[in-house]
Protein backbone atom coordinates (compact mmCIF):
# COMPACT_ATOMS: atom_id res chain seq x y z
CA UNK A 1 0.00 0.00 0.00
CA UNK A 2 0.92 3.52 -0.77
CA UNK A 3 2.06 5.17 2.62
CA UNK A 4 0.89 8.85 3.86
CA UNK A 5 1.77 11.05 6.76
CA UNK A 6 -1.17 12.38 8.64
CA UNK A 7 0.40 16.04 9.67
CA UNK A 8 -3.07 17.30 10.76
CA UNK A 9 -5.70 16.87 12.55
CA UNK A 10 -9.14 16.08 9.93
CA UNK A 11 -12.43 14.39 10.35
CA UNK A 12 -12.43 10.71 10.86
CA UNK A 13 -14.48 9.90 7.99
CA UNK A 14 -11.51 11.18 5.29
CA UNK A 15 -9.13 9.07 7.75
CA UNK A 16 -11.24 6.29 7.11
CA UNK A 17 -11.46 6.61 3.36
CA UNK A 18 -7.78 6.70 3.01
CA UNK A 19 -7.00 4.25 5.71
CA UNK A 20 -8.90 1.61 3.25
CA UNK A 21 -6.52 2.29 0.32
CA UNK A 22 -3.21 3.59 1.57
CA UNK A 23 -1.43 3.30 5.06
CA UNK A 24 -1.50 6.45 6.98
CA UNK A 25 1.02 7.02 9.93
CA UNK A 26 0.06 9.49 12.63
CA UNK A 27 2.97 12.03 12.12
CA UNK A 28 0.28 14.52 14.79
CA UNK A 29 2.26 14.43 18.28
CA UNK A 30 4.66 12.15 17.46
CA UNK A 31 6.98 11.39 20.30
CA UNK A 32 10.02 10.81 18.75
CA UNK A 33 9.42 12.12 15.20
CA UNK A 34 13.15 11.17 14.27
CA UNK A 35 13.16 7.67 15.37
CA UNK A 36 9.78 7.76 13.21
CA UNK A 37 11.09 9.41 10.38
CA UNK A 38 14.01 6.70 10.16
CA UNK A 39 11.70 3.90 9.71
CA UNK A 40 9.28 5.16 7.75
CA UNK A 41 10.58 8.31 6.22
CA UNK A 42 11.84 6.52 2.80
CA UNK A 43 8.35 5.13 2.14
CA UNK A 44 6.14 7.95 2.71
CA UNK A 45 4.95 9.44 -0.57
CA UNK A 46 2.18 12.07 0.26
CA UNK A 47 1.19 14.12 3.46
CA UNK A 48 -2.73 14.50 4.77
CA UNK A 49 -1.85 18.51 5.60
CA UNK A 50 -4.60 20.93 7.52
CA UNK A 51 -4.77 24.84 7.35
CA UNK A 52 -2.97 25.53 10.52
CA UNK A 53 -0.49 22.22 10.41
CA UNK A 54 1.75 21.65 7.41
CA UNK A 55 4.84 20.35 6.73
CA UNK A 56 7.77 22.74 7.01
CA UNK A 57 10.86 22.80 5.08
CA UNK A 58 13.10 20.10 7.33
CA UNK A 59 10.26 17.87 7.12
CA UNK A 60 9.78 18.01 3.09
CA UNK A 61 13.23 17.88 2.65
CA UNK A 62 13.57 14.35 4.64
CA UNK A 63 11.17 12.79 3.00
CA UNK A 64 13.15 11.59 0.09
CA UNK A 65 10.18 9.85 -1.92
CA UNK A 66 7.48 12.37 -0.91
CA UNK A 67 5.29 13.05 -4.27
CA UNK A 68 2.00 15.35 -2.65
CA UNK A 69 1.06 17.52 0.57
CA UNK A 70 -2.45 17.85 0.16
CA UNK A 71 -4.08 20.00 2.58
CA UNK A 72 -7.52 19.91 4.39
CA UNK A 73 -7.68 23.84 3.85
CA UNK A 74 -8.13 26.68 1.20
CA UNK A 75 -5.40 28.29 3.38
CA UNK A 76 -1.52 27.06 2.48
CA UNK A 77 0.35 28.96 4.89
CA UNK A 78 0.92 26.12 7.26
CA UNK A 79 2.83 23.90 4.57
CA UNK A 80 6.34 25.33 3.44
CA UNK A 81 5.16 25.53 -0.64
CA UNK A 82 8.16 27.07 -2.13
CA UNK A 83 9.94 24.34 -0.33
CA UNK A 84 7.73 21.81 -1.68
CA UNK A 85 7.82 22.93 -4.96
CA UNK A 86 11.09 23.76 -5.51
CA UNK A 87 11.49 20.04 -4.86
CA UNK A 88 9.12 19.44 -7.45
CA UNK A 89 5.88 18.01 -4.91
CA UNK A 90 2.30 19.21 -5.55
CA UNK A 91 0.75 20.71 -3.16
CA UNK A 92 -3.05 20.78 -3.36
CA UNK A 93 -5.67 22.65 -1.31
CA UNK A 94 -9.64 22.68 -1.06
CA UNK A 95 -10.36 26.08 -2.39
CA UNK A 96 -14.33 26.76 -3.86
CA UNK A 97 -15.95 23.87 -1.65
CA UNK A 98 -15.60 26.44 1.81
CA UNK A 99 -16.33 29.69 -0.24
CA UNK A 100 -19.62 30.09 0.86
CA UNK A 101 -19.75 28.77 4.01
CA UNK A 102 -16.36 31.48 5.05
CA UNK A 103 -18.85 34.08 3.21
CA UNK A 104 -21.80 32.91 5.14
CA UNK A 105 -19.80 33.78 8.49
CA UNK A 106 -17.97 36.41 7.60
CA UNK A 107 -21.81 38.13 6.62
CA UNK A 108 -23.01 37.10 9.97
CA UNK A 109 -20.40 39.16 11.53
CA UNK A 110 -20.72 41.97 9.51
CA UNK A 111 -24.10 42.35 11.10
CA UNK A 112 -23.36 40.54 14.47
CA UNK A 113 -20.52 43.09 15.75
CA UNK A 114 -22.68 46.76 14.70
CA UNK A 115 -25.93 45.31 15.72
CA UNK A 116 -24.35 44.13 18.65
CA UNK A 117 -26.29 40.43 18.98
CA UNK A 118 -23.94 38.50 20.72
CA UNK A 119 -24.09 41.07 23.36
CA UNK A 120 -27.32 41.23 23.26
CA UNK A 121 -28.05 37.49 23.99
CA UNK A 122 -25.48 37.82 26.86
CA UNK A 123 -27.71 41.16 28.03
CA UNK A 124 -30.62 38.47 28.16
CA UNK A 125 -29.32 35.57 29.12
CA UNK A 126 -27.91 37.17 32.32
CA UNK A 127 -31.90 38.13 32.94
CA UNK A 128 -30.79 41.92 32.08
CA UNK A 129 -33.87 42.65 30.51
CA UNK A 130 -35.66 42.49 33.29
CA UNK A 131 -33.73 45.71 34.86
CA UNK A 132 -33.20 47.87 31.78
CA UNK A 133 -33.34 47.73 27.54
CA UNK A 134 -30.00 47.10 25.62
CA UNK A 135 -28.43 50.05 23.94
CA UNK A 136 -28.84 51.01 20.49
CA UNK A 137 -26.88 49.12 17.94
CA UNK A 138 -25.17 50.50 14.84
CA UNK A 139 -27.52 50.28 11.44
CA UNK A 140 -25.59 48.41 8.26
CA UNK A 141 -27.51 49.63 5.52
CA UNK A 142 -26.00 52.06 3.72
CA UNK A 143 -22.21 52.07 5.05
CA UNK A 144 -18.95 51.11 3.26
CA UNK A 145 -17.12 47.79 3.25
CA UNK A 146 -14.42 47.46 2.76
CA UNK A 147 -12.38 44.39 1.74
CA UNK A 148 -8.70 43.19 1.78
CA UNK A 149 -8.06 41.03 -0.97
CA UNK A 150 -10.84 40.04 -3.21
CA UNK A 151 -10.35 36.50 -4.12
CA UNK A 152 -12.83 33.66 -4.11
CA UNK A 153 -14.13 34.64 -0.43
CA UNK A 154 -13.85 38.32 -0.58
CA UNK A 155 -15.90 38.28 -3.81
CA UNK A 156 -18.81 36.22 -2.19
CA UNK A 157 -18.72 38.18 1.12
CA UNK A 158 -19.30 41.27 -1.46
CA UNK A 159 -22.24 39.90 -3.70
CA UNK A 160 -23.77 38.56 0.16
CA UNK A 161 -23.12 42.58 1.51
CA UNK A 162 -24.83 44.23 -1.84
CA UNK A 163 -27.99 42.71 -0.58
CA UNK A 164 -27.92 43.63 2.38
CA UNK A 165 -27.21 47.63 1.31
CA UNK A 166 -23.65 48.24 1.86
CA UNK A 167 -21.17 50.20 -0.30
CA UNK A 168 -18.29 47.80 -1.39
CA UNK A 169 -14.30 48.79 -2.40
CA UNK A 170 -11.62 46.74 -1.75
CA UNK A 171 -7.41 46.78 -1.58
CA UNK A 172 -5.63 43.69 -3.77
CA UNK A 173 -2.42 43.16 -4.90
CA UNK A 174 -3.67 41.86 -8.23
CA UNK A 175 -5.75 43.94 -10.84
CA UNK A 176 -9.15 42.99 -10.71
CA UNK A 177 -10.63 44.56 -13.69
CA UNK A 178 -13.91 42.20 -14.04
CA UNK A 179 -15.59 43.84 -10.95
CA UNK A 180 -16.93 47.51 -10.84
CA UNK A 181 -16.48 47.66 -7.11
CA UNK A 182 -14.02 50.62 -6.14
CA UNK A 183 -10.60 49.61 -5.53
CA UNK A 184 -8.55 51.50 -3.22
CA UNK A 185 -4.30 52.13 -4.30
CA UNK A 186 -3.43 51.09 -0.88
CA UNK A 187 -5.12 49.19 2.42
CA UNK A 188 -4.57 52.62 4.45
CA UNK A 189 -6.96 54.68 2.01
CA UNK A 190 -9.17 51.86 1.84
CA UNK A 191 -9.67 51.60 5.30
CA UNK A 192 -10.27 55.30 5.78
CA UNK A 193 -12.87 55.05 3.65
CA UNK A 194 -14.60 52.05 5.31
CA UNK A 195 -17.03 51.51 8.24
CA UNK A 196 -16.18 47.56 8.18
CA UNK A 197 -13.16 46.44 7.46
CA UNK A 198 -12.76 42.89 6.36
CA UNK A 199 -9.76 40.56 5.92
CA UNK A 200 -10.05 37.85 3.12
CA UNK A 201 -6.79 37.83 1.98
CA UNK A 202 -4.06 34.88 2.42
CA UNK A 203 -1.88 34.41 5.26
CA UNK A 204 1.49 34.16 5.20
CA UNK A 205 4.68 35.97 5.21
CA UNK A 206 3.34 38.56 2.55
CA UNK A 207 0.17 39.85 4.81
CA UNK A 208 1.46 39.06 8.34
CA UNK A 209 0.76 42.21 10.30
CA UNK A 210 -0.89 44.14 7.42
CA UNK A 211 -3.32 45.26 9.16
CA UNK A 212 -1.38 47.65 11.55
CA UNK A 213 -2.18 50.43 14.24
CA UNK A 214 -2.15 52.50 11.39
CA UNK A 215 -4.83 50.87 10.17
CA UNK A 216 -7.07 50.62 12.29
CA UNK A 217 -6.39 54.49 13.36
CA UNK A 218 -7.39 55.02 9.71
CA UNK A 219 -10.64 52.66 10.02
CA UNK A 220 -11.83 55.03 12.92
CA UNK A 221 -14.05 55.19 16.21
CA UNK A 222 -16.80 54.08 14.49
CA UNK A 223 -14.96 51.54 12.45
CA UNK A 224 -15.53 47.23 12.86
CA UNK A 225 -12.63 45.22 11.98
CA UNK A 226 -13.76 41.55 10.23
CA UNK A 227 -11.42 38.52 10.32
CA UNK A 228 -12.37 34.68 9.27
CA UNK A 229 -9.03 34.96 7.31
CA UNK A 230 -5.69 34.09 9.36
CA UNK A 231 -5.29 35.81 12.53
CA UNK A 232 -1.65 36.84 11.78
CA UNK A 233 -2.70 39.02 9.08
CA UNK A 234 -3.92 41.97 12.20
CA UNK A 235 -1.39 42.85 14.58
CA UNK A 236 -3.25 41.33 17.31
CA UNK A 237 -1.45 43.53 20.25
CA UNK A 238 -2.80 46.21 17.95
CA UNK A 239 -6.14 45.83 17.52
CA UNK A 240 -6.59 44.95 21.46
CA UNK A 241 -4.62 48.78 22.25
CA UNK A 242 -7.20 50.13 19.30
CA UNK A 243 -10.06 48.39 21.03
CA UNK A 244 -9.06 49.29 24.71
CA UNK A 245 -8.44 53.35 23.50
CA UNK A 246 -11.58 53.07 21.58
CA UNK A 247 -9.69 53.97 18.45
CA UNK A 248 -12.27 51.27 16.76
CA UNK A 249 -15.81 50.88 17.89
CA UNK A 250 -15.55 46.90 17.47
CA UNK A 251 -14.41 43.48 16.13
CA UNK A 252 -15.54 40.23 15.16
CA UNK A 253 -12.93 37.81 14.52
CA UNK A 254 -12.93 33.54 13.79
CA UNK A 255 -9.08 33.78 13.65
CA UNK A 256 -6.67 34.73 15.93
CA UNK A 257 -2.76 34.69 16.39
CA UNK A 258 -1.56 32.10 17.92
CA UNK A 259 -4.96 30.63 18.12
CA UNK A 260 -6.79 28.50 20.28
CA UNK A 261 -4.94 30.84 22.66
CA UNK A 262 -7.32 34.46 22.44
CA UNK A 263 -5.98 37.28 24.33
CA UNK A 264 -7.52 37.75 27.63
CA UNK A 265 -8.65 41.44 27.09
CA UNK A 266 -10.33 40.22 23.96
CA UNK A 267 -12.48 38.02 25.70
CA UNK A 268 -13.50 40.27 28.51
CA UNK A 269 -14.54 42.96 25.66
CA UNK A 270 -18.63 43.02 24.65
CA UNK A 271 -17.79 44.77 21.21
CA UNK A 272 -16.15 41.77 20.08
CA UNK A 273 -17.79 38.96 18.68
CA UNK A 274 -15.19 35.88 19.16
CA UNK A 275 -15.57 32.27 17.46
CA UNK A 276 -13.23 29.45 17.55
CA UNK A 277 -12.52 29.38 13.65
CA UNK A 278 -15.74 27.98 12.61
CA UNK A 279 -15.70 29.27 9.18
CA UNK A 280 -15.28 26.40 7.29
CA UNK A 281 -16.89 24.21 9.94
CA UNK A 282 -20.67 23.08 8.18
CA UNK A 283 -20.74 18.96 7.82
CA UNK A 284 -21.77 19.57 4.29
CA UNK A 285 -18.55 21.66 3.88
CA UNK A 286 -16.19 19.54 5.85
CA UNK A 287 -17.50 16.28 4.13
CA UNK A 288 -16.76 18.30 0.20
CA UNK A 289 -13.63 20.01 1.50
CA UNK A 290 -12.41 15.71 2.74
CA UNK A 291 -13.57 14.42 -0.52
CA UNK A 292 -11.20 16.79 -2.63
CA UNK A 293 -8.26 15.70 -0.53
CA UNK A 294 -9.64 12.02 -1.10
CA UNK A 295 -9.69 12.48 -4.77
CA UNK A 296 -6.54 14.80 -5.13
CA UNK A 297 -4.70 11.80 -3.71
CA UNK A 298 -6.55 9.43 -6.02
CA UNK A 299 -5.76 11.83 -9.14
CA UNK A 300 -2.71 11.86 -8.43
CA UNK A 301 -1.90 7.96 -7.69
CA UNK A 302 -3.09 7.46 -10.43
CA UNK A 303 -1.10 9.33 -12.32
CA UNK A 304 -3.46 11.93 -13.06
CA UNK A 305 -3.43 15.78 -12.91
CA UNK A 306 -4.65 16.89 -9.24
CA UNK A 307 -7.91 18.81 -9.18
CA UNK A 308 -7.02 21.69 -7.35
CA UNK A 309 -3.21 22.24 -7.02
CA UNK A 310 -1.65 25.25 -5.14
CA UNK A 311 -0.36 27.67 -8.03
CA UNK A 312 3.43 27.74 -8.20
CA UNK A 313 4.89 29.88 -5.83
CA UNK A 314 8.10 29.91 -6.63
C1 LIG B 1 -10.10 24.99 8.42
C2 LIG B 1 -9.17 26.98 7.06
O1 LIG B 1 -10.69 25.25 9.65
O2 LIG B 1 -9.49 26.24 4.86
C3 LIG B 1 -8.81 26.92 5.61
O3 LIG B 1 -7.82 27.53 5.21
O4 LIG B 1 -8.57 27.69 7.80
C4 LIG B 1 -10.32 26.21 7.59
O5 LIG B 1 -11.20 25.84 6.60
C5 LIG B 1 -8.75 24.45 8.70
O6 LIG B 1 -7.89 24.62 7.67
C6 LIG B 1 -8.84 22.97 9.02
O7 LIG B 1 -7.65 22.36 8.76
Amino acid sequence: MIELLQVAQVPPFLIDRLKAEYTVHDFINPSDPEAMLREIGPNIRGIVAGGMKGPDAALISALDNLEIIASFSVGFDATDVAAAQTKGVIVTHTPEVLTGDVADLAMAFILMAPRRIGESERFLRAGTWTERRMDLGTTVRGKRLGILGLGRIGRAVARRAEVFGLNIAYFDTKPMGDLTYRSYPTLLELAEASDMLMVACEGGAATRGLVDEAVLNALGPNGYLINTARGPIVDQQALVKALQDGRIAGAALDVFDGEPNVPAEMMAMENVVLTPHIASSTAETRRAMGDLVYDNLKAHFAGKAVLTPVPHQI
